[in-house]
């Protein structure tokens, strides 16, 4: 070890997890480990302060569980057992280039899976020589409905998904709607400005069934029922409409379907609103009319909204009320969403892959078990913890179990996925590997460098699969699994150029500022908004703005919803919360059950069971349970979690995955 590496060194780095924030970091390293992380002001909203997780995130790259070499499963253990032997990388890819070409030789390449979700991967590790590889072996493609389906639907097809009001723009707002978001836990740098408009007299309205952080602080909490946003919004909007509130001039200039979209608005007066959402009438008139009143009004559109069978409707009606109310046109004003747009990449190797068969990534469990002509025989996991982040899990895990597939996971702990694996591949973390990543929330694209070297035998997404692509054959000499190369080939040349003036940051070429209908318009055909638009009406299965009514039974009569935790980013870091997670539910339905604080408790429906204890919560509204997306094996007392329980049905836009569609029975056990 020279002298050098035994100082401290500052690394610049960006986060890539899945966070809408996209925090610049400054990364201390002491004779070549990790000793501290901190938010820089490279990215201004980072503002030097970051997330625990990610102050932390030392503890993921030390962890006992990180992998550390390739591993092979023992002959004859039982697949979820974990019982490996360690092996070199060039035994282990062996035996996958083996199989994978098997597979392509005999059944052809549509009998490998590749599953990934790329959550905490930029431009480099997803969607990069991985897609070259599975591209060129002719494999299985997988539609993406885990996350932003609907809403991304619903964005397109109203507003062509035009740019969103940056968070340090919301304290210019007068009144601002958290709608189906939770910023102190999803994406904790919108928070300071919420307190700051509040501080300058700003209202807060909160649309969420739980009563969260910003619920807590807001001046009016509209704890409505799951899934059924679009009759609340739609009520807004009449009311709207009804009361000479609706801005026609704005409308009549810059949308279509105005008169369709208020005929279908006026099928919810207010009381028919109230019994459907569970939310008093008067609530839903104090909603609207603070809105209304309010000069500069802003709606943050959260994923709560989007994760049943409603999500599409409900986001495309949430996202028509600042074109109804006229609320565009000023700094703060409008509505936001994703900003994932705000930089575009040019259409990597993706746009080549695209004749084989595609499967729905919320239906894994029939794709293992179900599927024919060819059959899964290859499943290669990357990116991505299917077992704890997908619905169906039992059947998830019965697919896991068959003796005749062959699973890959690639990934850098030993998640509840990787157990069942036949070969494990160890990954790097994003301080070890090069990636390039863009926020979804902040407005900015970031190239991150490797702040120390692999841990054990770790490596990086894109030298793995440029390997098994060779080691297959199908890799050519024009093909570059160099960092520099990748990036070059994703970006336009204009944001290459930005990027380096930038030292390895840059914003949108038209400023991360963007006041929507003064410098940012639709980015439909014809620049307007289609409230209600052709392709979204033929896609839904009852047309746009319908109303499915809740699925509760007499049997299943409780709404189990499990959105996001302060600790944990999907499953991701996990491996250090092994702790009991309870179920939380409101007093009214525990006493119902004879179910006290800590009672242990069996959560269950047709699809699973889950066991754990109870916790009595203050923050829901009854008929409402809750358990955290994310959550392991190890934090339950039988090894299920939240999605054992939740259904693999789509949303009624984008095949959107129903998370909180879940009805179930709790009882004391
Ligand atoms: N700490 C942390 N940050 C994260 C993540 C994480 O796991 N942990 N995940 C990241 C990812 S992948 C995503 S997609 C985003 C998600 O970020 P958010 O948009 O905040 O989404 P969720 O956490 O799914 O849900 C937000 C809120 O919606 C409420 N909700 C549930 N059902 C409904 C409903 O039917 N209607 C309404 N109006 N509200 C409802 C929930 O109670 C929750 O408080 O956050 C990202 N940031
Ligand atoms: N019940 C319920 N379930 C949900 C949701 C919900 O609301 N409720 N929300 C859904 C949402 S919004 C999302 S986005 C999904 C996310 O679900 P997933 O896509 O499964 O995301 P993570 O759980 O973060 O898992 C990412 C995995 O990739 C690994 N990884 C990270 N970087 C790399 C890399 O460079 N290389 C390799 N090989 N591996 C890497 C991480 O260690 C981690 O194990 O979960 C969904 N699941
Ligand atoms: S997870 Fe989000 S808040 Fe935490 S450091 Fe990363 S971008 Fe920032
Ligand atoms: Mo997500």
């Amino acid at each position: 070890m020279n002298k050098l590496e035994k100082k401290a060194v500052i690394h610049e780095s960006a986060c890539p997890l899945d966070c809408p924030d996209a925090c610049s970091l400054d990364v201390t390293v002491e004779d070549g480990r990790i000793t501290a992380i901190a938010g820089s002001h490279r990215n201004p909203i980072t503002a030097g302060f970051i997330c625990s997780k990610v102050r932390h995130y030392d503890e993921h790259v030390y962890h006992a569980t990180r992998l550390l070499s390739p591993l092979i499963r023992v002959p004859g253990s039982k697949k979820g057992e974990a019982a490996f032997r360690e092996a070199s990388w060039d035994e282990a890819l062996g035996l996958v280039a083996d199989k994978l070409k098997e597979a392509r030789d005999t059944k052809g390449g549509e009998s490998i899976l590749p599953y990934h979700y790329g959550g905490s991967n930029g431009v480099l590790t997803e969607n990069s020589t991985d897609f070259l590889l599975w591209g060129r072996l002719g494999a299985t493609r997988m539609l993406e409905t885990l996350c932003a389906a609907p809403t991304g639907a619903a964005a397109s097809g109203l507003y062509g998904k035009m740019l969103g009001v940056a968070f340090d723009d919301f304290v210019h707002a007068d009144c601002i709607v958290v709608w189906g978001a939770n910023p102190h836990a999803s994406h904790i740098h919108l928070a300071p400005f919420l307190k700051r408009a509040q501080g300058d007299g700003t209202k807060l309205i909160v649309v969420d069934p739980r009563q969260t952080k910003a619920a807590k602080a807001a001046d009016l909490h509209i704890a409505l029922r799951p899934g059924t946003d679009v009759a609340l919004a739609l009520a807004v909007a009449h009311w709207l409409f009804q009361n000479d509130r609706a801005d026609r001039a704005f409308l009549a200039e810059h949308a279509t379907g105005v008169e369709e979209f208020e005929r279908r608005a006026s099928a919810w007066p207010l009381e028919r609103a109230a019994e459907v959402t569970g939310v008093p009438a008067q609530d839903i008139e104090a909603l609207a009319r603070m809105y209304a009143d309010a000069e500069t009004a802003l709606v943050r559109c959260g994923w709560g909204i989007e994760r049943n069978r409603n999500g599409g409707s409900g986001v495309a009606a949430v996202l028509a009320l600042p074109a109804v109310a006229g609320k565009f046109g000023k700094r703060g004003g409008g509505y936001t969403m994703s900003n994932s747009r705000a930089f575009l990449f040019r259409p990597r190797v993706a746009a080549t892959w695209d004749a084989t068969r595609m499967i729905d990534m919320n239906h894994l469990g029939r794709a293992l078990n179900e599927l024919d002509a060819p059959s899964i025989d290859v499943l290669f996991v990357y990116n991505s913890n299917p077992l704890t982040t997908v619905t169906d899990q039992e059947h998830i895990r019965r697919g896991l179990e068959r003796e005749d597939l062959f699973t890959v996971v690639y990934d850098q702990v030993m998640t509840d996925t990787a157990k069942f694996a036949d070969v494990v591949l160890p990954a790097t973390t994003f301080l070890e590997h090069h990636d390039l990543r863009s926020g979804y929330g902040a407005m900015v694209l970031q190239v991150a460098e490797p702040a120390i070297a692999p841990v054990g035998l770790s490596r990086p997404n894109y030298e793995v699969f440029a390997e098994l692509a060779d080691r297959v054959g199908v890799w050519t000499d024009e093909d570059s699994a160099s960092p520099q190369a990748m990036i070059e080939r994703s970006l336009a040349p204009e944001v290459i150029t930005a990027l380096n003036a930038g030292d390895g940051i840059a914003m949108p070429a038209k400023g991360a500022h963007p006041v929507q209908f003064v410098d940012e318009f639709p980015g439909t055909a014809d620049g307007k908004i289609h409230l209600v638009a052709s392709e979204l009406e033929e896609e839904a299965p009852h047309g746009l703005y319908h109303f499915t009514e809740d699925p509760a039974t007499e049997e299943f009569p409780l709404a189990l919803i499990s959105p996001a935790t302060e600790r944990t980013i999907s499953s991701s870091l996990g491996e250090q919360y092994g702790q009991r997670v309870p179920l939380a539910m409101h007093a009214d339905d525990a006493r119902a059950r004879g179910i006290e604080e800590g009672t242990p408790v069996r959560i269950f429906n047709d699809l699973g069971e889950v066991r754990t204890v109870a916790r009595i919560a203050t923050d829901l509204r009854p008929g409402v349970v809750f358990m955290p997306k994310g959550i392991w094996a190890h934090n339950t007392d039988n090894g299920r979690t939240s999605n054992a329980l939740c259904p693999s049905t789509s949303a009624d836009l984008g095949k959107g995955a129903c998370f909180n569609d879940a009805r179930v029975q709790v009882e004391a056990s």
